[in-house]
């Protein structure tokens, strides 16, 4: 069975969008299939498909899997030559840390910070929670980069699962216009300038007709 990916509007849906570039590094052929969120029978959809009525969605000869994080674990591990996660075990673990911080952290940033690609205006007044995760996801980031400066601009240098989790951020930390270290609007800036990130935005801003 070939790959499968269901996922919400590309405009609002941050988690679908880490899949979808999990997938997307892998270079593997897969078919795509949005179901919008926010309708009155987006659950019935999504539960045609998976009890958890939550997209991302993987269909694959192994079954559905469920939630983006686990998404990324089975293409890394079908997919070992695309290097999803980084070679180097000491990276390896510090980008496992990030993603799973961002799975199960950083509520603040995303009850505030609604994502929507299309958005442009600032957060005004910002919550003294929300700056403390963007002060922390900053700080993580350079904790990440450290290593890395000389390999290239992502987190770990080459592209991995790590930016796949954080663009979504990236993306909000842009649209909300968050007064930013220049390291960190330089790492903003190299999501935005990478091509399947450029394909998910134009899809999403067309969905929309933006
Ligand atoms: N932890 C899950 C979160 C999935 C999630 O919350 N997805 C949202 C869209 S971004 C959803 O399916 N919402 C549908 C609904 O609540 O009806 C993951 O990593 O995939």
């Amino acid at each position: 069975m070939s790959l499968h990916l269901i996922i919400g509007d590309k405009l609002y849906s941050s988690w679908s969008l880490r899949a979808a570039l999990a997938i997307k590094l892998t270079e593997a052929a897969y078919t795509e299939q949005i179901i919008k969120l926010n309708q009155a029978d987006t659950h019935a959809r999504i539960l045609e498909h998976s009890p958890t009525g939550k997209v991302p969605l993987l269909k694959s000869e192994h079954g559905t899997i469920a939630d983006s994080l686990a998404i990324g674990e089975y293409l890394a591990e079908r997919f070992p030559e695309a290097h999803l996660w980084p070679q180097d075990i000491a990276a390896r673990a510090q980008a496992r840390s990030a993603c799973a911080q961002m799975h199960s952290g950083f509520f603040a940033l995303r009850g505030n910070m609604p994502f929507d690609l299309s958005r442009d205006q600032a957060l005004t007044p910002m919550p003294a929670e929300v700056q403390a995760d963007i002060d922390r996801i900053v700080a993580l980031w350079w904790e990440c980069r450290a290593a890395a400066v000389e390999k290239g601009p992502f987190l770990f240098g080459e592209f991995s699962l790590a930016d796949a989790f954080f663009a979504p951020v990236a993306v909000r930390l842009r649209t909300y216009r968050v007064e930013l270290p220049s390291e960190a609007l330089a790492y903003i800036e190299a999501i935005y300038q990478w091509p399947a990130f450029k394909t998910w935005q134009q899809a999403g801003l067309t969905e929309r007709g933006l």
